[in-house]
C-alpha cells in the first residue's frame, strides 16, 4: 500500500476505496498468500475471497461485490462510502 496500490470494492457505477484499516488487513492477507480474509465493516462480517475477488457478507452470501487491488490513482467514488465531491 506504500507501492501505489490500493484495495477497492464495487459500487453502483464505480469503485470505492476501502478504509485504511481494512485495506491494511486485506494487503497483509494477500501478501501472505492467504485465499481469503475476514473483514469487519460497520459491525458486519464479510469475507474477501481472493480467488473469486469478491467481498461476501457472512450472514447473507447473496450480498456480494467485486473487489480489486489497483493503482491508487484510478477514478473512484470515494473512500468507504464517503464520497469525493
Ligand atoms: N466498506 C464500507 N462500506 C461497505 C463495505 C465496505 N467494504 N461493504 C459494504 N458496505 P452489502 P453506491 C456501499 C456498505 O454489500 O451508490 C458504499 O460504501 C455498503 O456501502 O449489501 O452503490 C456506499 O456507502 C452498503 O451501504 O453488504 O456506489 C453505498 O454502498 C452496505 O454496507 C452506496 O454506494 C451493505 O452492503
Amino acid at each position: 500500500l506504500d507501492d501505489g496500490y490500493q484495495w477497492f470494492y464495487e459500487g453502483r457505477n464505480g469503485w470505492w476505496q476501502y478504509d485504511e484499516r481494512t485495506s491494511r488487513e486485506l494487503e497483509a492477507a494477500y501478501k501472505k498468500g492467504e485465499r481469503m480474509c475476514e473483514l469487519l465493516v460497520a459491525g458486519l462480517l464479510y469475507i474477501a475471497d481472493f480467488d473469486a475477488m469478491l467481498q461476501i457478507r457472512r450472514n447473507d452470501p447473496s450480498r456480494r461485490r467485486r473487489i480489486k487491488r489497483d493503482l491508487s490513482t484510478i477514478p473512484k467514488k470515494g473512500v468507504a462510502g464517503l464520497r469525493f465531491e
